[in-house]
């Protein structure tokens, strides 16, 4: 790569020149001022730009390397070497200018007001336009480094019949980090080559932006259903143990009873055939809340409970947590369920933690598959890094999301799903501050 420099009064001069004289290829890769600009005389910018001599070998390069993997030639490694290079030095150029970027307009207003305070004086001259048109280009710079970076990376899998093209490599990374089946995201990305619109493929935002709408559309969301007047709503929540059940009982109860703008009437009912703590444990949340609360051992007791509660909007059955290797558990369960005897229907949720792998995730959904799941709940969100799992979950069981447990504090870590908040984490990762 040739550097080349230019100068002008103001920045957006010395780019234009650049730009007459190579065209868009140029690689702004620095702004300095030299001068400054005063009362009788005009500023004086600097500019360097990158001239890419060898944009033609780099493409005949790509073509190569789009070819079946073949071990590159040792005069093919050593241009590689040097491109890669200069990617890095142009990469670590971008960062620097991107810094200095929002400095400049902050260094001008600070200067301006410092300057009006010293003597009355005309404004400087130096339009935000012109900081707009250099932000605009850094932007193109920093998209041209990632396709170019991506351009060595090649990624073949038996679903797809050619390499993922460069431009896409971004967004195929990320998935593929967040735990996705590979399945899925090969179906999921052939999808995309087959149907995105060319001009959609000129930028990685684009490009993320359409992956995003699709993934969106893939994920099956249970929009939060209020009972009617007169109607109640029951929803058992089950799972392996420890995975939140109780504390998500305890949320939803809060949320129902206090936090939504109608206040519904909430009932309880814990069905613990074998542990008592386990009860006490929701008995409390019922005693701060003032909940009417029933305890069910056996399946006879159940409908007794439902019906004692059926004054309520709202009852929310907490079960005990079962391994994967105690079928007793769930089979209590599913007689309870079995012997309802009212005209309550139960909406069973699955609650499972984010923070298990895919496999697992199917595994737990196996052993409750017995019990007719309706929605699942994922909690623990605060504690993985990848959703991909969940993504793939859903998509392989069509089962729909109903809510998110994103940390241990009752009420108020508790998120109604959408599919929105799941790809943004998919994609960029949980953020608290986007609840
Ligand atoms: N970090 C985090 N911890 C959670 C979340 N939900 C629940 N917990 C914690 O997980 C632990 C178990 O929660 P419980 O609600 O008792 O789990 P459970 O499924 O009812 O457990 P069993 O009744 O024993 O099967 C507690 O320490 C909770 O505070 C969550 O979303 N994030
Ligand atoms: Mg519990």
């Amino acid at each position: 790569m040739k550097v080349v420099t230019f100068t002008g009064t103001t920045p957006s001069e010395a780019l234009k020149k650049a730009k007459l004289e190579y065209g868009d290829e140029a690689m702004l890769i620095e702004t300095k001022q030299i001068k400054k600009k005063t009362l009788s005389e005009d500023g004086l910018y600097e500019i360097v730009v990158g001239i890419d001599e060898e944009m033609e070998r780099k493409s005949e390069m790509k073509k190569q390397l789009s070819q079946p993997p073949q071990k590159p030639s040792r005069q093919l490694q050593k241009g590689t070497e040097e491109i890669l290079y200069d990617i890095s030095s142009a990469a670590k150029q971008i960062s620097k200018i991107s810094k200095v970027t929002k400095d400049p307009l902050a260094e001008l207003y600070a200067k301006n007001a410092f300057e009006s305070q010293k003597a009355p004086q005309p404004q400087t001259p130096v339009e935000p336009q012109e900081l707009k048109e250099i932000k605009s280009e850094i932007s193109k710079l920093t998209d041209k480094v990632k396709l170019i970076q991506n351009m060595f990376w090649s990624e073949k899998s038996p679903d797809l019949s050619q390499p993922i093209p460069p431009e896409f490599a971004e967004i195929y990374k990320l998935a593929a980090q967040s735990g996705m089946n590979k399945e899925h995201l090969d179906s999921i990305m052939k999808l995309t080559l087959e149907h995105m619109p060319m001009r959609m493929r000129e930028s990685t935002t684009t490009i993320k932006r359409y992956f995003q709408t699709l993934l969106r559309k893939m994920v099956p969301i249970r929009l939060e259903t209020l009972p009617t007047p007169g109607s109640t709503r029951v929803m058992m929540l089950v799972g392996p143990t420890g995975v939140g059940k109780t504390t998500t009982i305890a949320k939803l109860a809060a949320r129902y009873s206090f936090l939504m703008q109608k206040r519904y009437k909430v009932g309880l009912i814990v069905l613990d055939t074998y542990r008592i703590g386990a009860v006490e444990q929701l008995m409390q949340y019922a005693r701060m809340m003032k909940l009417g609360i029933e305890t069910v051992v056996d399946p006879p007791e159940f409908t007794t409970a439902l019906n004692s509660l059926s004054y309520c909007d709202f009852i929310l059955i907490d079960t005990m947590g079962s391994s994967p290797y105690d079928k007793t558990k769930i089979e209590k369960i599913y007689e309870c369920l079995a012997s309802n005897d009212t005209q309550l229907s139960i909406d069973v949720s699955l609650v499972l933690p984010s923070s298990i792998k895919y496999e697992d995730l199917l595994a737990a959904y196996e052993n409750f598959s017995t019990l007719n799941v309706d929605t699942v709940i994922f909690t623990k969100l605060d504690e993985t890094r990848g959703f991909g799992n969940i993504f793939s979950f859903c998509l392989e069981t069509q089962k729909p999301i109903n809510y998110f447990s994103v940390g241990q504090e009752v009420p108020e870590d508790l998120v109604v799903a959408s599919s929105d908040f799941l790809v943004e984490c998919l994609l960029n990762g949980f953020d608290r501050s986007k609840i």
